[in-house]
């Protein structure tokens, strides 16, 4: 346990009017405090119907206080609730009161760094805090949850231990060079750390969707002025958001939508036909869908069926970024009359839409998915994950890799798997420097 002198505190309820806004105070000081403003003794890990008081002891709302002594408590210091009515003067009011009588206003996140520090929860935990809190889809508070409720840690621990176990066995067998023979041959310590790879490889998977449940995807529409994109993006979005007309050149600025494709966040954006034009406006909108291009992690493109690809699509194609991910949409397949007529590239497999009457949606949906790949077999592994964590796997699976060529030298083989278990352990927080904590928890909001 850290040994903290200082009492934070801070409203923590969103800011606005509301039924019910809570203070909350952490830190040995707590009780102390909240004494002062209570009318009633305070009880542990009891509620109490209080008025609460200022300094000159006039009232200043009525409301309930929540005391939980510590180490029961989120924070693991001691923790006391001010439950007070939703008014923002009130509670301003109230956390006066409690900065008045010795409590520092909490920074963002510092009742989750708290709890950190406390060994509460572990980093990966911390961070699923703020992932639930900022959860937009159901799936992506779910996975949150998961990752909260030590999931996500659990299967990291349990990689480590083996992890750690390996070495012992490994550096033990350094000690002891006359057994080095036995170190080279045994076929053991290779299929070990095969096992170990394989499990990081699966953490991965899941990890890489998680963080897509994170994250979500940015999808960018282009294609020819009146191929019918902003027709499309009504289409995914149910709904008419975008103007459509036979008038190329109507969608100038980006419109950005936000949808839930399988509990994917999808942000889908409809872009100013790419052309040649000497309108200001619609020049200024397609130097925008060009940037927006620069953030996509998958780009429809949209042709018309009864022309195919052109030369206006292959020109574009030239500028898009080499590794973009790209789904060829055929749009108003309604017009053609004979589809075994149409002129398609072998390689591009694309899907045939009408977008104007819903037809082939369905297809188009499904492609996007399976673009975004990853998908774990089992729905209730999900956890939420970040770059971060993906990176320090990546590493665990590059340091294995090298620990199986450098068998023949074991001191070797000893420091990759050294190396290894650093990395994982940056995951939970076993190995984290003061700087990635401060990035961390200042995400958060204040009160959290
Ligand atoms: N027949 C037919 N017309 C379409 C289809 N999709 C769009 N359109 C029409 O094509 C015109 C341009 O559509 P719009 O969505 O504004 O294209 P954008 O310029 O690419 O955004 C409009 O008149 C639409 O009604 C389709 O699948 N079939
Ligand atoms: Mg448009």
């Amino acid at each position: 346990m850290h040994n903290y002198t200082d009492t934070i505190s801070a409203i923590a309820t969103p800011p606005g009017v509301g039924g019910i806004g809570i203070v909350r105070i952490s830190g040995p000081s707590a009780l102390l405090i909240a004494k002062k403003i209570c009318s009633k003794p305070i009880e542990p890990n009891k509620f109490s119907f209080h008025c609460f008081n200022n300094t000159e002891n006039e009232i200043i709302d009525q409301g309930v206080a929540l005391f939980f002594q510590q180490p029961h408590s989120f924070t693991g210091d001691d923790v006391i609730e001010l439950h007070a009515h939703g008014s923002p003067v009130v509670l301003q009011l109230l956390l006066q009161e409690c900065l008045k009588l010795g409590a520092r206003l909490a920074e963002p996140g510092e009742f989750t760094k708290r709890a950190y520090l406390n060994n509460k929860i572990d980093l990966s935990q911390a961070e699923a805090v703020i992932d639930l809190i900022n959860a937009t889809t159901a799936k992506a508070a779910k996975s949150a949850i998961q990752s909260l409720s030590g999931k996500f840690s659990n299967k990291i621990n349990g990689l480590l231990n083996k992890l750690i176990e390996l070495r012992t066995f490994v550096e033990a067998s350094l000690d002891f060079p006359e057994e080095e023979i036995d170190f080279i041959k045994d076929g053991q310590i290779k299929e070990k750390i095969q096992f170990l790879l394989t499990s990081v490889q699966d953490i991965i998977k899941t990890a890489q969707f998680g963080k897509l449940l994170r994250e979500g995807v940015q999808l960018v529409l282009i294609g020819q002025p009146n191929v019918g994109k902003s027709s499309l993006l009504n289409q995914l979005l149910g709904e008419e958001k975008a103007i459509v007309t036979e008038l190329p050149g109507t969608t100038r600025d980006p419109v950005s939508s936000q949808l839930s494709m399988s509990g994917i966040p999808v942000n889908v954006i409809d872009t100013a036909g790419l052309r040649e034009t000497n309108d200001i406006v619609e020049n200024i909108g397609i130097t925008k869908t060009w940037a927006s291009i620069q953030n996509a992690g998958i780009i429809i493109f949209l042709v018309d069926a009864r022309e195919g690809i052109t030369i206006y699509e292959k020109n574009i194609l030239k500028q898009l970024p080499k590794d973009i991910n790209i789904i060829w949409a055929f749009n108003k397949i309604d017009l053609v009359a004979d589809e075994s007529n149409l002129t398609i590239d072998k390689n591009l497999t694309p899907i045939m839409i009408s977008a104007k009457f819903n037809k082939g949606i369905d297809l188009l949906q499904d492609q996007i998915l399976k673009q975004l790949g990853v998908r774990p077999d089992n729905e209730e592994q999900i956890f939420i994950a970040r770059e971060r964590h993906i990176f320090a796997l990546n590493e665990v699976n590059k340091y294995l890799n090298n620990a199986i060529n450098n068998l023949k030298t074991p001191d070797l083989c000893a420091e990759d798997l050294n190396l290894a278990q650093k990395s994982l352990s940056q995951v939970t927080g076993a190995f984290s420097s003061e700087d990635l904590l401060g990035e961390i928890f200042s995400q958060f909001c204040i009160g959290k």
